[in-house]
């Protein structure tokens, strides 16, 4: 099926509508009455209500929402779709949503949806959420004056985050160029790939995924028709296209601000029109055959009667983020340090703040990769390394590309107990406290085990005696 840029806005918001979707728990909520939207597209003018929700003891997960609205001052031609929210968290992250998808109607309109906003976020959330409502046209007969009420709208937090999809894994994609993949699928089958992206596709960058080169997918019905879809790691479904490349092939392109590419064939030029991907989030692309229909919670289904291998290609000027590595020695740990953690800091040289934090679990040589999640600035950096109850390490001034570096390795001192980074009477304490017990005994603080031996004794002392007064790294 052919449908280009243009109609797929529409599509996609005629597909989500048709969304049906569990839900977990509600865990809190509020209800706003008789709110009169603001006449405007600009939500920054829109009416506000502000709400702080104090239920704590879960991970938000999907909003749902629902109530009703009303036409009022002699409004007969308004559109569910104009009335829309700007739902704000209060770090600042906000989404917009349009209550209904429903165009014209008369009188009262029931509306319900659902969405995603700052999902896996445990409260308490630290302030107010900010919801501002609109009407984004403003109708006859009555022009200047509200066209809608809305009588009740309730907001529901659920903490129903859904599972994703078992899904090929394509690492973090940051190479310059081309990066292929082929997946054989059989009728009406979709295919599921993850893949981070090395840096937001904010400036410059840009991020295209299309299934140009797709020559044998075929069977009954226009061959090589694919559709693909992405979703967030929170299972919204943020972009999805059918035809946007060459005959029906399918594209996708994030990055607004980086210009454009030359499109493939009669495929459409490449211009960031499909939004911006953020560093540090696992996406999920779903590639099937035509017709796809794709719903909030990494739902997918075809019908397609195609079959064959289709070509997923990725096209980007994002770098994969800078990673640090090295070794760490634990010192007088009488084991192997397989998954102990170690807390390596990225510094400017000379400041104590870090403008990366990583946590890693060391090899069983003690060897550990640390992702920055971010591409760092190329430059002379400090580097930290901090274990559970090892004094804070410090390599200084190592030269660092935009890839990273590596070879940085550690020794690190041991009988910080309590964690504050040298070595004291509050260790004596703890260590002393614990005196005698071993994993599994009531007493037993691992902290205090200071050789890993399982029990706290006089070999974890003597650690403790050879160090004291020792102060970590600032
Ligand atoms: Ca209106
Ligand atoms: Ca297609
Ligand atoms: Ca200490
Ligand atoms: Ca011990």
């Amino acid at each position: 099926m052919v449908i280009k840029g243009s109609m797929r806005a529409a599509l996609l918001g005629g597909l989500m509508a048709c969304a049906t979707l569990a839900y977990a728990a509600v865990r809190d909520s509020v209800m706003f009455t008789n709110v009169t939207p603001t006449q405007t597209s600009n939500y920054a003018a829109g009416t506000i209500r502000l709400h702080t929700f104090t239920s704590t003891g879960y991970t938000l997960g999907r909003i749902t929402f629902g109530g009703n609205l009303q036409e009022i001052n002699g409004t007969t031609n308004d559109f569910g779709t104009d009335n829309k929210v700007r739902v704000t968290f209060p770090d600042g992250r906000f989404k917009d949503v349009q209550l209904s998808s429903v165009a014209g109607y008369t009188g009262v309109l029931n509306f319900n949806g659902a969405f995603f906003l700052a999902a896996g976020s445990v409260p308490p959330f630290g302030g107010d959420w900010t919801f501002a409502f609109i009407n984004s046209f403003d109708d006859a007969p009555t022009g200047g004056t509200p066209d809608v009420r809305i009588n009740s709208i309730t907001f529901n937090l659920t903490d129903e985050l859904p599972t994703p999809p078992s899904s090929t894994n394509l690492g973090t994609i940051g190479s310059p160029g081309s990066i292929g993949n082929s997946t054989v699928l059989s009728a009406g089958q979709v295919g599921w790939f993850q893949f981070r992206v090395g840096e937001a596709t904010t400036g410059s960058k840009y991020f295209d995924i299309d299934t140009e080169g797709t020559t044998g997918f075929i069977g009954v019905g226009t061959p090589n028709d694919t559709v693909i879809a992405l979703f967030n790691e929170f299972g919204e479904l943020i972009a999805l296209d059918d035809d946007d490349g060459s005959d029906s092939r399918s594209q996708l392109t994030f990055g607004p601000s980086a210009g454009s590419r030359a499109g493939f064939g009669n495929g459409l030029v490449y211009n960031g029109r499909d939004g911006t991907l953020q560093a540090g989030i696992t996406y999920y692309l779903v590639v099937c055959g035509f017709a796809g229909t794709f719903t909030d919670g990494f739902n997918a289904a075809s019908d397609s009667q195609l079959a064959g291998p289709v070509f997923l290609n990725f096209r980007t000027n994002v770098i994969p983020p800078t990673m640090v590595s090295g070794e760490v020695e634990l010192q007088d740990l009488a084991t192997v340090p397989t998954g102990r953690l170690v807390t390596i800091e990225v510094r400017p040289a000379g400041s104590t703040v870090p403008v990366a934090t990583a946590v890693v679990a060391l090899t069983v040589s003690g060897n550990y990769s640390a992702s920055l999640g971010m591409v760092l600035a190329p430059g002379s950096y400090d580097v930290t390394a901090k274990g559970a109850h090892w004094l804070r390490g410090k390599v200084a001034s190592v030269a660092f590309t935009s890839a990273g570096a590596t070879g940085v390795d550690f020794s690190l001192l041991n009988g910080d107990c309590d964690g504050d980074n040298e070595v004291a009477i509050g260790d004596y304490s703890l260590l002393s406290s614990s005196f005698g017990d071993c994993l599994g005994d009531p007493g037993y603080d691992a902290l205090a085990d200071l050789n890993g031996d399982d029990c706290v004794d006089i070999g974890d002392f003597a650690i403790l005696s050879a160090n004291f007064g020792l102060l970590g790294e600032d």
